[in-house]
């Protein structure tokens, strides 16, 4: 399908498909194997310029916006999720700053992300604090002109490799949501230190690591927005990042259609390659369509996003929705097409099929999409 992309949208898009082939292919499963951090590859995306594909021209990026983080993710994703995470972890880092951050701030923290000298990372998830984002327990107490952190972030995609983190505090816990403050914090501030680094099911080279602060200063010109404003600050990043993870799921399942189709061409059985029975064919083509739905939703809701729409949160939920279980469905069919080679790490869709199930779950669980979605369609047809 033609999605009228601009030359330069077509120019990313390639040029993250060449590196994709080029450069993650041949390290993916290794990478995987040995839960390594893909710096390498952010190395190259560095130099390529994709890191600021994002950030306005005048704070050392592109000048692009959500629609073009998403086209180069779905190429990344369509190789390694592990990778594809890495990089759009970083947008997540990134995007509480380019929506809420001063003038200061954004000249501070943006050119040295644009150009992939540092990454960046978002702390929102606590051990008690996942679905319900507003029970976060770590706090920042104001002393002079200094907060100070304690407390410990979990699962924190980036957590260890990042320079820049937005972390979600809560400042005044007697205001619920409206005590929450969103505080950029650097590596190597004292009393911010690194624990455990997870073990996960997929998308296993990239970093997922807890982050405990203990009697962690840091200036308040950190805060973002104002104070007690971090649970919107959070809120309305996931509404512009989720269409990320839609992305995310799409690359995925379309590499895994890439591998099911390649194989049932070749793989012959009762004398004949599989690709002509239409057992397999139907699947290839139930994929394919899904595959197509997917995109057309993300695309869409990007530019939506693009174009400066206020309403975004349902669409945005509708885009991670859709695509995450669409992709489960079609890395699950591809390692059905494949058969027993499919569910051998010989061939690449069993990571493709791990590294599926996380899009279902990061960046809000698809129940609470479902959640979003349901109460704004309730409140706009009140208002109808
Ligand atoms: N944009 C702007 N404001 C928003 C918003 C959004 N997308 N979502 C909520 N708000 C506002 C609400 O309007 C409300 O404002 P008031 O205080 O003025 O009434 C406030 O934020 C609190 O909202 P709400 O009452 O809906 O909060 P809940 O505690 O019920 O939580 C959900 C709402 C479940 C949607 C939220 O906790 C959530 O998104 N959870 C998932 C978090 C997540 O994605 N975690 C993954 C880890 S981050 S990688």
């Amino acid at each position: 399908m033609d999605y009228f992309l601009t030359e330069e949208q077509t120019m990313i898009r390639d040029l993250a498909r060449r590196i994709a082939r080029e450069k993650v292919v041949p390290v993916r499963a290794e990478m995987d194997e040995k839960e390594q951090f893909p710096w390498e590859v952010m190395r190259v995306l560095a130099e390529s310029d994709m890191c600021g594909l994002y950030i306005p021209q005048e704070y050392g990026g592109f000048g692009g916006g959500v629609f073009e983080l998403c086209l180069a993710t779905e190429e990344l994703s369509r190789v390694c999720g592990g990778v594809a995470v890495t990089f759009a972890a970083n947008g997540l880092g990134t995007y509480p700053i380019l929506l809420f951050g001063s003038d200061e701030q954004k000249k501070k923290f943006l050119p040295g992300i644009a150009s992939g000298k540092r990454l960046a990372a978002f702390a929102l998830t606590e051990a008690n604090a996942g679905s319900d984002a507003g029970g976060i327990q770590t706090t920042a107490v104001l002393d002079g002109n200094e907060y100070v952190l304690n407390g410990t972030k979990q699962w924190i995609t980036n957590g260890g490799e990042a320079e820049v983190y937005t972390v979600i505090v809560m400042t005044d816990k007697s205001k619920g949501t409206r005590g929450a403050t969103a505080l950029i914090v650097e590596k190597g501030t004292p009393g911010f230190e690194f624990g455990k680094k997870e073990k996960k099911m997929g998308i296993r080279c990239s970093s997922t690591r807890e982050l405990v602060f203990t009697n962690c200063r840091v200036p308040k010109e950190n805060v973002l927005a104002r104070p007690g404003m971090g649970f919107i600050v959070a809120m309305k990043t996931l509404d512009n990042t989720r269409p990320g993870i839609g992305s995310q799921a799409v690359g995925i399942a379309q590499g895994a259609l890439d591998e099911a189709l390649s194989y049932a061409r070749q793989r012959e059985q009762f004398g004949k390659p599989i690709s002509s029975f239409q057992a397999i064919q139907h699947m290839l083509a139930d994929m394919a369509t899904q595959i197509e739905a997917g995109r057309a939703l993300v695309y869409a809701t990007a530019r939506f996003i693009d174009s400066g729409a206020k309403d975004i949160s349902r669409a945005s939920a509708m885009s991670k929705l859709f695509t995450s279980d669409m992709a489960m469905k079609v890395t699950t069919d591809a390692v059905q097409v494949l058969g027993g080679y499919g569910y051998m790490r010989e061939y690449p869709v069993e990571k493709m099929m791990r590294d599926a199930k996380i899009t279902q779950i990061y960046e809000g669980t698809n129940q609470i999409q479902r959640n979003v979605i349901a109460l704004q369609l309730i409140k706009e047809s009140a208002s109808a």
